[in-house]
């Protein structure tokens, strides 16, 4: 039999080193479980960073993606296709928006919501010929293209990776004053996650989406929220702008969870007068839309409905933070979240989370590090009360062990 280690030394031959994952290769999942070659099991407490919030190998999104495999899998968007009416109809539904334009990866979705505002901003807004400006915030991840890198204050993300997208200025999250001292008549938009996911679960103010929201309303700039990490029930709201009463964005992104984690499919939400600059031949994708894709988006959209995931996501994320405030131990510094989103930073003086990801592996639980010392918690939606009973006693050893042991 070929041994973890013997895939994982071929991967390293023949693939980028890009990523540094944990030591083992899964090839099996169902719901929060997952299995590695050898039969192991673990619980996933990552979920594909929240792209599997429906659990692994939904059976009915799972039964959706066959059925239509059957029958047809792509059109390109040169003919229509049965298939991504339902799937847009029932997705603005759920977001109350007017009108949604489907592409694949979360990056592309940013992508085409750049475009979206900065036409906006020439042709309704009428700001002068590039001259737009959108303003995005400190430690953002809206990921891995140039002009998303181009967003980014992460100089990791971005060296030797230039010359970058003009046409960002960057504030301090969290800082509504920053962002009204920013504002320029050149200001076609603001662009932000509602919670910062790679930066750590960085949870901003009770009310600061809400100032946004009046200052984008006040200066005549769209709001523009990402929510392909957050939204879709990952922290307790369907979306996560939904926590505050008032703040409502101009145009919405989603991703990850949208297909359940077994497809890539994205998307941009926005009023019908912003939908309406994108005319025939100014942008597109071939897979965007594509049946398979939406067919499989229809059927994750049903799932989050039909299991109250996110009210599901609000419960149980408000047990596991209780349960994980009952641990005893110094080397926790704050325990932050929204729903089942959430973060443990450890004492600095830890050496990084990572060993503890580790040590949790060992133990059957996966998770990852963000930020050095962050311990991210993101396990699929469909998890039981049993299981965070478990997840809390395997954070309590580690944590407790004087375990993992400097290397
Ligand atoms: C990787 C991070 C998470 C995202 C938000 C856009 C995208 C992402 C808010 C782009 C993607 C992923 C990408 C993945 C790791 C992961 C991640 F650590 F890098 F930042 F989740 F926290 N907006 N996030 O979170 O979506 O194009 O990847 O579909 O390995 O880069 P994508």
């Amino acid at each position: 039999m070929i041994s973890q280690q013997d895939i994982i030394d071929q991967t390293d031959r023949r693939s980028a080193h890009n990523y540094n994952p944990l030591p083992l290769v899964l090839e099996k999942g169902r719901g929060i479980w997952v299995w590695d070659t050898d039969g192991r099991k673990y619980l996933d407490c990552l979920s594909a960073y929240s792209a599997v919030n429906q659990g692994h190998c939904h059976p009915k999104i799972i039964a959706a993606m066959t059925e239509q495999a059957g029958k047809i899998t792509l059109t390109s968007r040169a003919f229509h296709n049965d298939r991504m009416g339902p799937f847009l109809e029932k997705l603005c539904q759920m977001a109350r928006m007017d009108k949604a334009l489907p592409m694949n990866t979360g990056a592309e979705a940013v992508e085409t919501a750049i475009k979206a505002v900065r036409k906006w901003g020439y042709e309704i807004k009428g700001v002068e010929d590039d001259r737009a400006e959108i303003i995005v915030v400190r430690n953002n991840f809206h990921g891995r293209t140039i002009t998303t890198v181009s967003m980014s204050s992460e100089p990791d993300y971005k060296k030797n990776f230039g010359p970058f997208t003009p046409g960002f200025r960057l504030i301090d999250y969290n800082d509504a004053e920053a962002l009204e001292q920013a504002v320029t008549p050149n200001t076609v938009a603001v662009l932000m996650e509602p919670i910062q996911g790679e930066a750590g679960i960085i949870i901003p103010d009770e009310g600061y989406l809400t100032k946004v929201r009046k200052i984008c309303s006040r200066n005549n700039i769209l709001f523009v929220l990402d929510e392909i990490q957050t939204g879709l029930g990952r922290t307790g709201k369907l979306f996560c702008f939904q926590h505050e009463e008032n703040a409502v964005p101009d145009l919405l992104i989603v991703g990850k969870a949208l297909s359940g984690g077994l497809y890539p499919v994205s998307a941009i939400l926005a009023s019908d007068e912003i939908m309406s600059v994108f005319t025939p031949g100014i942008h597109g994708s071939t897979f965007g839309g594509n049946p398979l894709g939406a067919a499989i988006g229809l059927a994750a959209l049903r799932v989050i409905e039909e299991e109250n995931l996110a009210e599901r996501s609000h419960i149980l994320g408000d047990y596991m933070i209780r349960k994980l405030q009952l641990i005893q131990t110094g080397k926790i510094v704050d325990i932050r979240g929204r729903g089942l989103f959430v973060g443990i930073e450890l004492d600095n003086s830890q050496g990084g989370a990572r060993p503890y990801c580790e040590a949790l592996m060992e133990r059957g639980l996966l998770c990852k590090e963000t930020h050095d010392n962050v311990i991210r918690l993101a396990p699929p939606l469909v998890i039981e009360n049993d299981d965070i009973d478990w997840i809390v006693e395997q954070i309590d050893a580690v944590l407790k062990d004087g375990y993992p042991r400097p290397r």
